[in-house]
């Protein structure tokens, strides 16, 4: 279903910086980028013109005409839609357009209730522009209007007397989101938004994106912490803790609680947007079932878990980890740390793991998610991140979306790829399932899951066939050309469509697309990564963009890898990996560790350690006897549950730092309350390797403290000193020891904004794009990769004849410990399981049904979901929900070069509950 594409109406201009203007406002000189509108230049000049149908991130309309202006002494003129001219005086007092502003203005409050002029003026747009022009509720004739408030959805409300159809929630709906869920409805003076056919907000296609609500000037949309007449108290930018985009925010704190979220208009990655969890979902933390002290238990596992102080805890910690750590030595005690704390607690997490503990035995959910991207794009490019600034996407004329559902998952990007879209672009979806963005693409090649590697061959042997290769490229950069091409004899377009289970059309489409384009842009997610040939995957999927010369150039737009938790990048980067140091310096070269051991004073043992789903297993066969888990949910995320729970039964000490009681922390013997990311100092670092401050905006509930504090405490505990106090130091001293953070302090970042690693000194930029000069690999060259397509470590059979794909929805996230503990509980209250109707009718279930669901390894039941975006044979469903154990069905087949879990494929059969 596309809509409007390339329509003029909602095009929005993406205009290059090519210019600065000169103008005056006022008699002040300006200085404007080009394209920009008057009223955007003499804002930025510290004006308070109102413009109330006015809102930069969107196309203007110059209909309510409050914003009128005059430029060189002529005519009254609109000036959010006039453009800045070199040497134009602009006036804003201009007696004539000021008057016929007061009047338009006038009319517009005339038809709005009293209460609108109560709301404070600093969340009223509407309020400040009658402040300016002496317009006080006097003057309002009061409404003829009574229509109904639809109080409907938990983030939206909508009062409907207090629209005055400026038309700005239905654009930004319709040109930063992209959903069109929006549009205004009656005539002249009934005129107001309606969502969806102006049914109730909450049944519309709203995504609750929160777009409407930010942008609306009278409070008709809004979200009911800002309307609340209580002063907010004080108000924190930070970086979310959600998914890894990274978007800046606002928290809005009234009496110590968070009133609102809302996006920082300008900011780099969200320039302004966010997502219903970012912005709406944050009430978890005044949730009554935070923990707020430690908890342990009396005597053994049996016994139950009761609140303790933070002496007694600490105390059982440090002695029994010293117990285990003295009688089997360290490589007994394992660590997972955080990829939802902050930079500064992992490098203290792996630094605790390797100088007190005294073992390499530290990973982080990186490993159950994008470690097959670490491992696939070093060995391609050389270093372990997304090759490009999100930024680029601007440029892009082909986006190819594989494995990767950002609508849901990394929602203010899969908005930016329907606006690139909507500009112009085209979009080749690769994906099991008709996801969100198929709506907007040219082509969607529904590969079987388990297939990359057969659908890459298949698109590069077209490249290769269509003569779309860069062959100066691949001469001049590349290696491995002529063992690719050998391979590829092997996958003529037919065959690799037949592997993947898909017409060749579509695929072939998909290679001319990908192939004739300029500046093509590659974007994946998990689709690739979770894959027994997850690896493999990555690797066939750079070679893409290797032959066709668009990554390390300027001609394309590179690899960007949607990497998921809010710090997973970072958590990695700092060395929460049992093979590496920070900034991915092997453990195995004694030059590294030397320094690092210097630096410590301690020796950094040399084994590489265990990874998480090894951990498991050598606690099962009694090799590991301590495990340390810092914010992950093992016990719900990590796949096939059973074995994860046996292997926290077979420990002798579990130990967990978590917001709530999850199900791993039911497992633990000591459970430590955390501080969540909204009560934090420190960095994340987004998927685009941007390296950004987080910011307490609250004080963490009852005595939960920051797994920073945590960390310190229980080494003072063990009679070490970790060093690095505070975050800053922490980063300070991670700078030190790691050339490509070596340029990257908090105090540059609360001066500079967010840098891009690698940066290497302090004089030094930060790098966006990378490779442009040469490939970060041992020869400089991008290295392309021979790979057979392989089947999936697990096959459907005619027990087992479903194939199991999880993955996300957009309301919940991972665990779901944070999102069900908001109102987005009401937006999804159940898991369910997503079936093709044929499927369903041939089982004899109907929508809501129970199904039982059986893989080589546990059942589950589900409510069903009757849809086609599941292929016939396919099902989908998420692991958010504890009462629904997804991954108790998932297997523990996994990547063979990084031990990533095959999450994306489990053969299941399905009966009818
Ligand atoms: N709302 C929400 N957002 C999140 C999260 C969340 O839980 N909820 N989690 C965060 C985290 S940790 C992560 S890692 C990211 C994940 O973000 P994504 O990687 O976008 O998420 P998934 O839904 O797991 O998988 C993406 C897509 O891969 C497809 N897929 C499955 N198998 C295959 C295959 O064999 N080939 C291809 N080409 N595609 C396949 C699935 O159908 C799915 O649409 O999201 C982050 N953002
Ligand atoms: N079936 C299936 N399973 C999957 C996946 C899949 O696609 N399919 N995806 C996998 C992927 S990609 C990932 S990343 C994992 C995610 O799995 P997890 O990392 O386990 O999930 P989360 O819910 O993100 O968070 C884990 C815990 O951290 C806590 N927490 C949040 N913030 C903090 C903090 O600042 N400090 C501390 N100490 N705790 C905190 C939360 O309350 C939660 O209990 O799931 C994996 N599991
Ligand atoms: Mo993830």
């Amino acid at each position: 279903m596309r809509r409007t594409k390339r329509d003029p109406g909602v095009l929005r201009r993406i205009l290059p910086v090519v210019a600065m203007i000169r103008l005056t406002v006022d008699g002040i000189p300006v200085e404007a980028a080009e394209g920009s509108s008057i009223l955007a230049a003499a804002r930025a000049a510290g004006t308070d013109l109102p413009g109330l149908c006015f809102d930069e991130r969107v196309s203007p309309q110059g209909s309510c005409r409050v914003c009128l202006v005059s430029v060189d002494g002529g005519r009254p003129v609109t000036s959010c839609t006039m453009p800045v001219r070199e040497g134009m005086a602009v006036r804003t007092d201009d007696p004539r357009a000021a008057g016929a502003a007061r009047l338009a203005l006038e009319l517009l409050v005339s038809e709005q209730p009293e209460r609108a002029l109560r709301i404070p003026a600093d969340r009223s747009e509407l309020v400040r522009a009658c402040q300016r022009f002496g317009i006080t509720g006097s003057q309002f004739h009061g409404s003829g209007h009574a229509r109904d408030v639809d109080r409907s959805h938990p983030y939206v409300k909508l009062d409907r007397d207090l629209c005055i159809a400026c038309g700005r929630c239905v654009r930004m709906c319709a040109e930063v989101q992209g959903t069109f869920a929006l549009s205004m409805a009656g005539r002249g003076f009934d005129t107001v938004v309606v969502a969806g056919t102006g049914e109730e907000w909450i049944s519309s296609p709203c995504v609750a994106c929160g777009g409407c609500v930010d942008t609306c000037p009278t409070g008709a949309l809004a979200e009911p912490g800002l309307l609340d007449p209580a002063p907010i108290d004080r108000a924190t930018t930070t970086t979310c803790g959600y998914c890894g985009v990274g978007c800046s925010l606002r928290v809005h704190v009234r009496d110590e609680q968070v009133a609102a979220i809302t996006p920082v208009h300008g900011a780099p990655v969200n320039r302004g947007h966010a997502c219903v969890k970012g912005r709406f979902a944050y009430a978890f933390t005044r949730s009554r079932d935070r923990l707020t002290t430690p908890l342990i238990r009396e005597a053994g596992r049996d016994s139950p878990l009761r609140p303790a102080t933070w002496e007694e805890a600490l105390d059982a910690v440090a002695d029994r980890l010293t117990a285990v750590r003295d009688r089997y030595g360290g490589e007994a005690i394992a660590m997972i740390s955080s990829a939802r704390a902050t930079n500064e607690e992992n490098y203290l997490a792996q630094k605790f793991a390797r100088t007190v503990l005294h073992t390499n035995n530290i990973d982080n959910c990186s490993r159950l998610c994008h470690s097959p991207s670490a491992a696939g794009l070093t060995a391609s490019f050389g270093m372990a991140g997304g090759t490009n600034p999100f930024d680029d996407l601007d440029r892009a004329d082909c986006i190819l979306v594989a494995g990767a559902n950002p609508t849901e998952a990394h929602p203010v990007i899969g908005a930016r790829i329907k606006q690139r879209v909507l500009d112009g672009a085209r979009l080749v979806v690769i994906d099991p399932r008709r996801i969100d963005l198929v709506g907007f693409a040219d082509v969607h090649v529904q590969a079987r899951p388990g297939s990359n590697v057969a659908v890459f061959n298949g698109i590069a042997r077209a490249l290769l066939d269509n003569g779309h290769v860069d062959q100066t490229f691949v001469r001049e950069r590349t290696s491995g050309f002529d063992e690719l091409t050998e391979l590829l004899r092997d996958y003529p377009l037919d065959r690799a469509a037949h592997l993947a289970g898909v017409d060749p059309t579509p695929l072939a489409e998909a290679a001319r697309l990908y192939g004739s384009a300029r500046t093509p842009a590659i974007v994946y997610g998990l689709g690739i990564t979770e894959h027994t040939h997850g690896t493999d995957g990555v690797r066939t999927l750079t070679n893409l963009a290797i032959l066709k010369g668009a990554v390390g150039t300027l001609d394309g737009c590179g690899v960007l890898t949607l990497r998921g938790q809010n710090n997973v990048q970072g958590a990695s980067d700092m060395g929460a990996l049992p093979d590496l140091l920070p900034g991915y310096q092997p453990i195995t070269a004694p030059r590294i560790r030397t320094r690092f051991s210097r630096a410590w004073g301690v020796e950094v043992p040399e084994r590489p350690g265990l990874r998480i789903l090894d951990m498991f297993a050598a606690a099962t066969t009694g090799r590991l006897h301590a495990l340390y888990v810092i914010g992950e949910d093992i016990a719900q995320t990590d796949p096939d549950t059973r074995r994860v729970q046996a292997a926290l039964a077979a420990c002798d000490l579990v130990v967990c730092h978590d917001l709530f009681l999850s199900r791993t922390a039911e497992h633990a013997d000591v459970v430590l309350p955390a501080a969540s990311f909204l009560e934090k100092d420190g960095t994340f670092v987004n998927f685009e390797r941007r390296v950004q401050r987080v910011h307490p905006a609250l004080p963490s509930p009852g005595e939960a403290k920051t797994d920073f504090e945590i960390l310190h405490l229980l080494a003072q505990r063990m009679d070490a000193d970790l060093g690095c106090p505070t975050p800053a130091d922490a980063m300070a001293e991670c700078a030190s020891l790691t050339p490509t953070f070596a340029g990257i302090s908090h105090d540059r970042l609360d001066q500079e904004g967010p840098l891009h690693w690698p940066c290497r000194g302090p004089d030094q930029p930060g790098e966006s794009r990378l490779y442009l000069d040469r490939f970060a690999t041992p020869d400089g060259r991008a290295a392309l990769a021979a790979r057979p397509y392989l089947p999936p470590g697990e096959q459907p059979d005619q027990r087992f004849p479903f194939l199991l794909v999880t993955g996300r929805r957009l309301p919940h996230y991972n665990s779901g410990s944070m999102s069900r503990r908001t109102p987005d509980l009401d937006l999804s209250p159940r898991e369910v399981l997503d079936l093709h109707p044929d499927d369903a009718a041939r089982l004899g279930l109907a929508d809501g049904d129970l199904v039982e669901v059986t893989s080589r390894r546990d059942r589950v039941t589900f409510p069903v979901s009757l849809t086609d975006t599941v292929a016939r044979g396919q099902v989908f469903t998420t692991f958010a929900f504890p009462d629904r154990p997804t991954n108790a069905l998932t297997s523990d087949c996994a990547d063979t070069t990084t031990g990533c879990p095959e999450y994306k494929v489990t053969a299941v059969a399905l009966r009818p509950s």
